[in-house]
């Protein structure tokens, strides 16, 4: 019987099979795929196999994984050296932000922007909780909103409390599987919440946000949509480790250095002090936006760092 994963703990998983029953389902033996050292071996949004054993619990094995169109994979937060598959098989990957009460920085954002990339899924980002922002943030959110869509990144601005942006949402979910990221706190499960009127998602209580950061979401968890799709909701990430990327190939994925990298005077440039750049020649003409290429130096550094 063939299903998709749903929801995943590590230990035990929901599938949803193709005649739409759920299935708590477990796995048999030790299965491994691909080549990738992983902490969890089956994920989300993967298409699976399963035998059902118990037809009133519902209880069920699975006995395969089928081959992945793509996957998101990060840094296991306890093990250095191990994966941890976030979903399989996506068409979009949403980043909710927010310039208030958590901020989300540049850095993070760009940094999802390369692994969206690098995973070949296209990337959108939301700013949540517009009712918060005062002409400082409003002022920021612009320059971003300018900065990102000239180089082909959609920008939503979007309310939970006032419901300003849902149906924006809404429109750019209809019919694809999208996986939600972003810092703890930012409204992840909110949105969810508002757009799944019969799901009841945890979300941190009345207080609001903290700042201590804990999280309110503790797996990854997939929904389907009324309008057709479906959605993912995750844990809350501190940091976006980027995985598998080398200091060769950063550069093409950033959309606007793409184009010109062909330009360069040497074929191994990578963009700092070389002679010839095109990509500096760029930034000094404005036609790469400075901070853009900040976050490539940032991030090409600690690449660098990793390798040693
Ligand atoms: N002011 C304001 N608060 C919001 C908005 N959206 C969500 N919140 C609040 O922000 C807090 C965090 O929301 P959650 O939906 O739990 O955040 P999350 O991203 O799912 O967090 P994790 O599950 O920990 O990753 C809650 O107290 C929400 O009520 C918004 O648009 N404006
Ligand atoms: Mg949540
Ligand atoms: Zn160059």
């Amino acid at each position: 019987m063939k299903g998709i994963v749903y929801k995943s703990t590590g230990s035990w998983y929901i599938v949803k099979d193709d005649a739409g029953k759920f299935w708590n389902a477990r796995m048999k033996g030790v299965l491994k795929i691909d080549d990738i050292t992983s902490t969890n071996p089956v994920a989300v949004g993967d298409r699976v196999d399963i035998e059902p054993e118990d037809s009133i619990s519902h209880s069920a094995m699975i006995n395969e994984i089928s081959d992945r169109h793509n996957y998101i994979n990060r840094q296991s937060p306890r093990f250095q050296h191990q994966h941890h598959i976030v979903a399989a098989n996506l068409e979009q990957s949403v980043l909710v932000a927010t310039l208030k009460e958590p901020k989300t920085s540049q850095g993070f954002i760009d940094r999802f922007l390369v692994a969206s990339e690098a995973y070949h899924v296209p990337a959108v980002i939301i700013f949540n909780k517009a009712d918060l922002y005062k002409a400082k943030e409003i002022e920021k959110f612009e320059k971003w909103k300018t900065m990102y869509e000239a180089i082909g990144y959609p920008i939503i601005l979007a309310s939970v409390i006032e419901g300003l942006g849902i149906e924006e949402i809404k429109q750019i979910l209809k019919n694809k599987t999208t996986l939600l990221s972003g810092h703890s706190g930012v409204g992840k499960s909110s949105i969810l919440n508002t757009i799944l009127p019969e799901i009841k998602l945890k979300t941190q209580d009345v207080s609001g946000w903290s700042g201590k950061g804990q999280h309110t979401t503790t797996f990854a968890e997939m929904f389907d949509l009324p309008f057709g799709g479906r959605i993912i909701d995750t844990p809350g990430m501190r940091e976006f480790g980027l995985v598998d990327i080398t200091k060769q190939e950063l550069s093409h994925y950033f959309p606007e250095m793409r184009g010109r990298l062909t330009n360069c005077q040497f074929n191994n440039c990578q963009h700092i002090n070389e002679p010839g750049c095109a990509i500096k020649e760029a930034v000094i003409n404005k036609v790469i936006n400075e901070d853009r290429y900040v976050s490539y130096v940032n991030i090409l550094e600690s690449i660098e760092e990793k390798s040693y």
